[in-house]
Formats: structure tokens, C-alpha cells, sequence
């Protein structure tokens, strides 16, 4: 098994080596990974498309290096080389800034500092220590973002870059718990599942496998059902389940089924709890009540291979959208990387769970949204708001 094929894409890490032109990227790229997979030589601008390489990073798990184009590219075709580069430091979960032998300049030290205070994980990494000495304006730099002296090509520093790169990777694993505070050990836990024509074949969905994988984990007792199966299964059980989770499309079903004091939520509710940020998409929701005629709504996919999600995100919110509001919206689609820069034309922006998303993608999206005052909720809350169900749903996790 490669390390591709470890863990989904939205769990594996990912690590973006930039810098400007002959800042040896790519040697250091190559150091890493301890191969020649990127090709590296003396002419400025020799790495063009970024390069990536999935790895099995003992103790972190499998994680992806990406190699890039310069950031001081020049040109027409300089300046797509430089917004690619700059698409994948938007999805790093540790950025590599390389140095080269010219040292710092006030445009890197602007760029470090901008990542220090939106909280990034990055790492200066200061190359050709075997043959530059750091004049004082670079030390100083050096010293306060924590940076690391290393020589691509001899293999100086390498171990010490390699340590804290686990360190960081480690701290930006512990993805907060799905079912925290809602779930404790021997708690009975009912799972709705409904297996449709959209369903992927022979498999469950990634949230689904993750919040049973939780509760797996937590020691709780947990039953998964068909909607069809609920009534059996909840007249089955000694006594009331602490908790039910359904997937949104079934939510309005497994809402009349399930006796009002038992606590009841979403999938998509519990990610928008922990990869998301929940008050702000509940608040984001609200906003549908309020839309007239021709509002501009963009339905965002984080990828774009998910027939089920396609199927939600194209069909069934724009019906559920025009049944609920009785207005004729202006409504725009967007999947995987082509989520718009500019989001102030929209009202309102309806995402999926994100399930494929890496954590670094999801924040940027939820706080480019903050920053310009946009309204941002999710497919799940759409469906249950729209069936007069999202109260009961993000009752549990206020
Ligand atoms: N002496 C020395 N040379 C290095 C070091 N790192 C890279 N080089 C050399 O610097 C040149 C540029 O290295 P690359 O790795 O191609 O640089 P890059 O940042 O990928 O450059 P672009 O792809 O053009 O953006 C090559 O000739 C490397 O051999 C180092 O630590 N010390
Ligand atoms: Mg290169």
C-alpha cells in the first residue's frame, strides 16, 4: 500500500516548500523526501507546475510535499506560476519558506509576518548555510519566527528541519473530537444511515466512517440503521440512545420518528462543530429567510467527485431553496479549488461538509467569509432549516 492510498485527502497532511526562484526548493524538496523526484539546477525558474509527493512521515503518517514555482516569478506566465504556488500555501498545514543565498528581504519578512499573525504553522528555513553567512536584518528575522539554518545540498540541518516538522504536523493532527461532550463510554448511539442509489458502492461516506470510528473508540454501544430500520431498532433498545445521528437527507423522517426528549443531530451538524465554526454557519442560515428575488447564492463543493454531494448540492438545495423561500434566486456553482476569490456578490455561500477539505482550506474559506461579512452555512443545515428542523438538530451541541 503507498502512502496515497493511507488515509483520504482531507486527513492527510500537507507540506508546501516556497521561496523565491533558486532558493533550492527543489534540492531541498529532494533532501527531504531523501529522492530526485523534482529537477534542480543553477537557471531561475526551472520548477514550473508544482511538483508533489505523497510520504509516509514516521510518526505523523502519510503526508503530501508539494514543490513549487518561485514566488518572484515574472511574466504573464510568471503570474499564474506564482497564483498556483500560492493556491497550494492556502491548503498547507506547514509552509517552508526557503531562503537563498541573497537572505531576507522586507517583502519575505512582510510574507512571514502576515502567516505569524493569521496563526499559519511555517517555518523559515534559511538555505545555503554552506556557503552564506546571515547578515543581521535575516538573524534578526531568523530569531523571531524560529528559524532554521540548513544546506540543501550538503544535508546541514536537515535532521532539525525534519524534527520540527513533525512537531507542527503533530499539533495541527488533533482535530478536535466529533462527538465531545455529547457521547461518553456505554452510552447507546444510534446511527442513521440511508443506503441510496447515490450511496458509493460497497462503502460508507467519510463522516459517516468517522463519527463510527469515534464512537468505536469512545466505548459506546452503537447501532446503525436504514431510516427504515429506526423504529424497529429504537423499540429494540432497553433503554433511549444519549444520542441520534442522522444523515441530513433523512433528517426530516428520522426527526418524526424519534421521540422529542431524545437528543438528536447531523452528521454535517457535528462537522460543522469541529471543522467548521458552528455559530457561524447556524447564524449564515439564517440569512435564508431573508432573500428576495434574483439574490445571488453560491453552492460550493470542496471537491468534485462526489456523486452524492453533486447530486444535493445542484438538486436538491436549489429545489428545497425555491419551495422554502417562493423566490427565484440567483444561484452559482463552484467545485474543488475553483471556490471565487471574490465572494462579495454572493448573499449567501451554502458549502458542503468538506469532508476531503484540509483544515487549512476550510479556515481560509470561513474567514475570507468573516472578513468581507458573508454569510456562509452548510448543505446539512440548508436541508434541515428548509424542513423546520435545525433547531432540533443544533440543539445538542449549543
Ligand atoms: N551551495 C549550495 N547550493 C545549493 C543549495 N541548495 C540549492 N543549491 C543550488 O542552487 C541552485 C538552485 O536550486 P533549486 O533547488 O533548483 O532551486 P529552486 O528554488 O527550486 O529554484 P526554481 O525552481 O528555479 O524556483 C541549484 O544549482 C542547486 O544545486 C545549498 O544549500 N547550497
Ligand atoms: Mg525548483
Amino acid at each position: 500500500m503507498t502512502a496515497q492510498t493511507l488515509s483520504p485527502a482531507g486527513q492527510r497532511l500537507t507540506i508546501a516548500i516556497v521561496g523565491n526562484r533558486n532558493a533550492g526548493k527543489s534540492t531541498l524538496f529532494n533532501r527531504l523526501l531523501g529522492q530526485d523526484i523534482s529537477i534542480a539546477s543553477p537557471q531561475a525558474g526551472t520548477t514550473t507546475d508544482a511538483v508533489s509527493k505523497a510520504y509516509e512521515l514516521i510518526p505523523v503518517g502519510a503526508v503530501t510535499f508539494y514543490d513549487t514555482a518561485g514566488l518572484d516569478d515574472e511574466g504573464d506566465l510568471g503570474q499564474l506560476r506564482v497564483k498556483n504556488a500560492e493556491k497550494i500555501i492556502k491548503k498547507a498545514d506547514v509552509i517552508i519558506y526557503v531562503i537563498g543565498k541573497d537572505g531576507l528581504d522586507g517583502k519575505i519578512e512582510e510574507q512571514l509576518r502576515e502567516w505569524h499573525i493569521g496563526g499559519r504553522r511555517f517555518i523559515p528555513v534559511f538555505n545555503f548555510a554552506d556557503s552564506t553567512t546571515p547578515d543581521k536584518f535575516t538573524n534578526a528575522v531568523s530569531q523571531l519566527y524560529n528559524g532554521i539554518r540548513v544546506s540543501a545540498k550538503t544535508g546541514a540541518g536537515i535532521e532539525e528541519l525534519k524534527d520540527r516538522l513533525i512537531k507542527m504536523l503533530s499539533a495541527s493532527q488533533k482535530t478536535p473530537a466529533l462527538l465531545e461532550g455529547l457521547v461518553k463510554k456505554d452510552d447507546t448511539v444510534v446511527l442513521v444511515t440511508p443506503i441510496d442509489a447515490a450511496a458509493p458502492k460497497g462503502r460508507l461516506i467519510l463522516p459517516q466512517v468517522q463519527v463510527l470510528r469515534e464512537c468505536l473508540d469512545m466505548g459506546a454501544i452503537t447501532t446503525v440503521v436504514q431510516p427504515e430500520n429506526l423504529t424497529p431498532a429504537l423499540n429494540a433498545l432497553k433503554k433511549a440512545p444519549a444520542l441520534v445521528i442522522t444523515d441530513s437527507q433523512a433528517v426530516k423522517e428520522v426527526a418524526a420518528a424519534v421521540n422529542k426528549e431524545i437528543p438528536l443531530t447531523a452528521f454535517s451538524m457535528l462537522f460543522a462543530r469541529a471543522k467548521w465554526n458552528f455559530q457561524q454557519m447556524v447564524a449564515g442560515s439564517k440569512v435564508i429567510k431573508e432573500l428576495k428575488d434574483g439574490a445571488k447564492v453560491l453552492i460550493a463543493e470542496g471537491c468534485s467527485h462526489h456523486i452524492t454531494c453533486n447530486d444535493i448540492g445542484r438538486v436538491k438545495i436549489p429545489a428545497l431553496l425555491k419551495k422554502f423561500t417562493g423566490k427565484e434566486l440567483n444561484i452559482e456553482f463552484a467545485a474543488g479549488n475553483d471556490f471565487p476569490e471574490d465572494l462579495t456578490r454572493y448573499e449567501l455561500i451554502i458549502h458542503c461538509g468538506g469532508c476531503m477539505l484540509h483544515p487549512a482550506e476550510i479556515n481560509y474559506r470561513l474567514q475570507t467569509c468573516l472578513n468581507k461579512n458573508i454569510p456562509i452555512t452548510n448543505y446539512g443545515m440548508v436541508i434541515s432549516l428548509t424542513q423546520g428542523i435545525l433547531e432540533r438538530v443544533a440543539e445538542p451541541l449549543l
